[in-house]
């Protein structure tokens, strides 16, 4: 429990609004960055992520495809790109290797296809509409939660389509949701140095409001640990949390951890591992309005992912299968991220959590239980 008495006033007034399931000011949340220590924030979190989930932590059966690695913008943290002029060095799938893809699991129980790759100025609307039609077409159950909006404004400028007509058009042709890459740090000061070339932070926004305002769900990062400082991380905080509260569309906050890898930024420490728990703490406090919290396992590692759960998060993502090369080339631990339902169920149980299959609505479809209870012979 947190003792009152021997905290600084501040801190004392924003636990009492914790406790008393007020919002935190953006202030008080600066207030958390610069002066509360990780015992004090994550026994908020942990307090919240339970009202909220109880013991429950989610994951899901899924794997991704990367379409391409080639890409015409320039972001300087990434390492995964290859630019076009380079293009020799990346790879290019056509829909058939993605059907393919697809085709391997048939008769296994994943539900859901994560699609994300670099933008490649000859992978068009009509290109990935193909590619969603034709999965849909195969195997209709699949949830396919497709491109960040990095590559929507790219898709959507080069077709002259507003936002709401090219998402019109990929809803008509199998999309179901829509992941949170490409936010970065919305701040243009930072954002101008990491990533100038890309849509900013209006642009993000906007297509994810019209996703919103159209039906669909989605998620939001926030690349975390290298140049920004705290006020960069509660200004993007707070612009999410402004339109949670005019759309309740998004599902998932994904804080994104800085690796440093074969990049532009590999000079730039990447953060430690109490400021990442700090952070998952302090955005469960802060983004009030988000249901889920995610620890993203490939990139955290499996270690500081079942950690990340005693600080605010429920979910760890999914199986991944091995199948995205983003973190393993910008330094993860992970180098060939795969986690079998079993290994997944066996993790969140170590941290006395009790492991939910969910799909990617959140929609639960199986309780695994805490230690030794509902114990399933067919965990894979
Ligand atoms: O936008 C790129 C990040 C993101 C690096 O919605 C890096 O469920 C750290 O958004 N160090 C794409 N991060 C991945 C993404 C995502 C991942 C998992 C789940 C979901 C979801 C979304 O990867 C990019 C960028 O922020 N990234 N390079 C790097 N060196
Ligand atoms: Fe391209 Fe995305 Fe890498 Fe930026 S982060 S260079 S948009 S693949």
């Amino acid at each position: 429990m947190v003792t009152d008495k021997v905290l600084a006033p501040e801190l004392q007034s924003i636990a009492a609004k914790v406790k008393a399931g007020e919002r935190i000011t953006d202030a008080d949340c600066l207030t958390l960055f610069e002066k509360a220590s990780l015992g004090f924030v994550g026994s908020l979190a942990n307090s919240i992520k339970e009202r909220l989930h109880g013991d429950k932590v989610f994951f899901n059966r899924n794997f991704h495809i990367e379409p391409t690695n080639v890409c015409v913008f320039s972001c300087n943290f990434c390492s995964y790109s290859k630019l076009y002029a380079q293009k020799e060095d990346g790879w290019e799938l056509t829909i058939q290797q993605m059907l393919d893809m697809v085709k391997k699991y048939d008769g296994k129980p994943v539900t859901e296809v994560h699609i994300v790759g670099g933008v490649h100025p000859k992978m068009d609307l009509i290109f990935f509409a193909d590619l969603l039609k034709q999965i849909k077409a195969h195997r209709p159950d699949l949830h396919i939660k497709a491109f960040t909006a990095v590559e929507y404004d790219y898709m959507f400028r080069k077709a002259k389509l507003s936002v709401e007509d090219g998402l019109k058009f990929l809803i008509e042709a199998g999309l179901d949701s829509i992941p949170g890459g490409g936010a970065e740090i919305f701040h243009p000061e930072i954002r101008e140095k990491i990533c100038a070339d890309k849509v900013d932070a209006d642009g993000w926004l906007k297509i994810h409001e019209t996703a919103h305002l159209l039906g669909l769900h989605s998620n939001a990062t926030m690349l975390y640990g290298h140049i920004e400082n705290y006020t960069h991380r509660v200004d993007h905080m707070r612009r999410l949390r402004e339109l949670q509260d005019r759309t309740k569309g998004f599902n998932t906050f994904i804080p994104l951890k800085f690796r440093n890898k074969d990049n532009d930024m590999s000079n730039v420490p990447e953060s430690t591992h109490i400021e990442d728990m700090r952070l998952y703490a302090i955005a469960r406090i802060y983004l009030d309005n988000f249901p889920h919290l995610k620890a993203y396992w490939p990139m955290l590692g499996r270690q500081q992912a079942q950690l990340s759960l005693s600080f605010g998060v429920d979910d760890i993502d999914g199986t991944i299968d091995d199948t995205t090369k983003i973190y393993s080339m910008a330094g993860s631990e992970e180098l060939n991220p795969a986690m079998s339902t079993t290994e997944l169920v066996h993790l969140i149980r170590q941290a006395k959590r009790a492991p939910v299959e969910r799909d990617t609505l959140y929609n639960e479809i199986q309780n695994f239980g805490k230690t030794g209870e509902n114990v399933n012979p067919d965990l894979n």
